[in-house]
């Protein structure tokens, strides 16, 4: 084994293997409907990563979205298009396309309203849509794709369904992501429940591995009040420990992404008008802000209602509130000031980080498991029996061979808790998931003898715990993988003497 085979780029075994599976599916479907769906799995094999952003109605997550890609194409508003699922991918152009329920695709007309992007459905309902597709020349769509889902209202309405359709990962519904960010907006109890039903009904393969949550509209914790942010991080922090929530997500991250949003994409324009209510005197302005009814109430400032109003949308009351006090008090005196002041708040930054550190390196794979489960679900729809039966005998193959998923499964198996490996070895474990082998494992460094006595060292461990009578068999499973990563290094070394 090559010694970085465990690795997100590195995992050019399994993925070879998938795609050559992908073809004989594509040969073997070659002039029905389903060729299409074997060269979409095909596809995106080959390209980023595909993170959906789901969670419930209203959370935030289309502003999280254009936070993401710094600019305004998510639709925000109540339009029809945030009941559609919508891809957004790179592009060295602009193309939006819907591709209907029937199949077919047709390339939809779009303008940018005051730098928002606005779809036109041109007659089409959303009934007939099964999904919209935005290729953009965004720099962080070269790296991963990513996905705006419907709202989840319940886990029975129709937009809700088309949302768990799209990320289902089990069964004949081909997953359409490799990886979540679920957005919990408030800490209710129902939110982890909610968080937890969602992900064991809708997205069997979502596990710490590939799923991180988002404490969203983290401004608006406690009343907007000037401490909301640190409010929002130590509910945050509290609610990573919850057991509830610990084994569906890696991390739980607050992000108030309405100011990473508008920090993005400030206008002078909007600067100029909070540098005038900047201007008032400090009673005014602070009674300007008490309450969205104030920055509404139509005496109460220079400036029109409606630009007030507008505002209020871009901002937030806190964004509102933290934005004219940063001007007035002399923390920032230019609109890119501002706009850094707005970012640097919202939390974009560490959310930004984990999702390289944590999606990333384990792209490949990820993208590799999703296609390996979307050609289970093609294989049963191929005709030829024989042909039907290949594919899916090589499926297993597969499966149950290619060292990287078990290490993926050992890396689930540990990061949600189902089983404890101690500190030490758990990191271990997360380390093999990310990093070339020999450095996960400590083999990187020193003389051939002092690496050959760390592997040793690390295989007597390993095969300890995987010996133990009182393991059960997933201890079991998580050790034996350690044993065989250990075994071929050890083999590795003995090829190099
Ligand atoms: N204060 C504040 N408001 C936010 C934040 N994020 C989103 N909002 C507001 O919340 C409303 C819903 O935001 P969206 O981004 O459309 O939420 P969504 O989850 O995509 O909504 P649906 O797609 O309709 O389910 C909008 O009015 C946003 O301006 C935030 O971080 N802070
Ligand atoms: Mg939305």
């Amino acid at each position: 084994m090559s010694s970085d085979v465990a690795k997100g780029e590195g995992s050019f075994e399994v993925v070879a293997a998938v795609s050559a599976l992908c073809e004989q599916a594509r040969q073997a479907t070659a002039g029905t409907p389903a060729e299409r769906e074997a060269q979409r799995i095909a596809a995106r094999l080959q390209g980023p990563i595909r993170v959906a952003i789901a969670g419930r109605v209203k959370a935030g997550k289309s502003t999280l979205l254009n936070a993401l890609v710094g600019e305004r194409l998510a639709a925000t508003d109540a339009g029809e298009c945030t009941r559609l699922v919508t891809t957004y991918r790179y592009a060295p152009g602009y193309e939006v396309t819907a591709e209907l329920l029937d199949g077919s695709t047709t390339e939809l007309r779009f303008t940018r309203n005051d730098g928002a992007l606005q779809i036109e459905l041109g007659g089409l309902t959303h009934d007939q849509i099964a999904r919209l597709d935005v290729g953009w020349p965004a720099r962080v769509l070269a790296d991963m794709t990513l996905i705006d889902t419907p709202g989840l209202e319940s886990m029975v309405d129709e937009n809700s369904a088309r949302t768990r359709a799209f990320l289902d990962h089990s069964g004949t519904n081909p997953a359409g992501a490799d990886a979540v960010v679920y957005l919990m907006r408030h800490l209710h109890r129902s939110d982890a429940e909610f968080l937890g039903a969602f992900m064991d009904r809708t997205v069997v393969g979502a596990s710490p591995v590939n799923a991180l949550a988002v404490l969203s509209r983290a401004d608006e914790i406690g009343a907007c009040r000037p401490d909301a942010l640190e409010s929002a991080a130590r509910i945050a922090t509290r609610y990573a420990t919850d057991p509830a929530v610990r084994t569906l997500v890696s991390a739980v991250l607050p992000v108030a992404g309405l100011l990473a949003e508008t920090g993005l994409t400030l206008t002078e324009a909007e600067f100029a008008a909070i540098r005038e209510l900047a201007a008032l005197p400090t009673a005014q302005r602070t009674a300007l802000t008490r309450s969205v009814d104030d920055v509404y109430e139509p005496a109460s400032a220079p400036l029109d209602p409606a630009v007030r109003e507008a505002l209020l949308i871009r901002f937030g009351l806190y964004g509102l509130r933290r934005a004219i006090s940063a001007v007035a008090d002399g923390e920032v005196t230019s609109s890119t000031e501002l706009s850094r002041r707005m970012v640097w708040d919202s939390g974009l930054a560490a959310l930004s980080a984990t999702i390289r550190e944590q999606f990333l390196p384990r792209a490949r794979l990820l993208q590799a498991r999703s296609a390996l489960v979307a050609l289970r679900g093609l294989a049963a729809t191929i005709h030829d029996p024989a042909q039907s039966a290949s594919v899916a005998a090589q499926l297993d193959r597969i499966d149950a061979g290619a060292m990287e998923f078990s290490v993926l499964h050992a890396a689930h198996l540990v990061m949600s808790g189902a089983v404890n490996v101690g500190e030490q070895g758990a990191r271990e474990v997360r380390a093999v998931l990310d990093a070339d082998l020999d450095h996960a494992l400590g083999l990187a460094e020193g003389t051939p003898d002092e690496r050959r006595a760390t592997a040793m060292a690390g295989l007597s461990r390993w095969r300890e715990r995987a010996s133990d009578p009182i393991a059960n068999s997933l201890a079991r499973a998580v050790a034996d993988t350690m044993v065989r990563l250990y075994e071929r290094a050890l083999a590795g070394m003995g090829a190099s003497r």
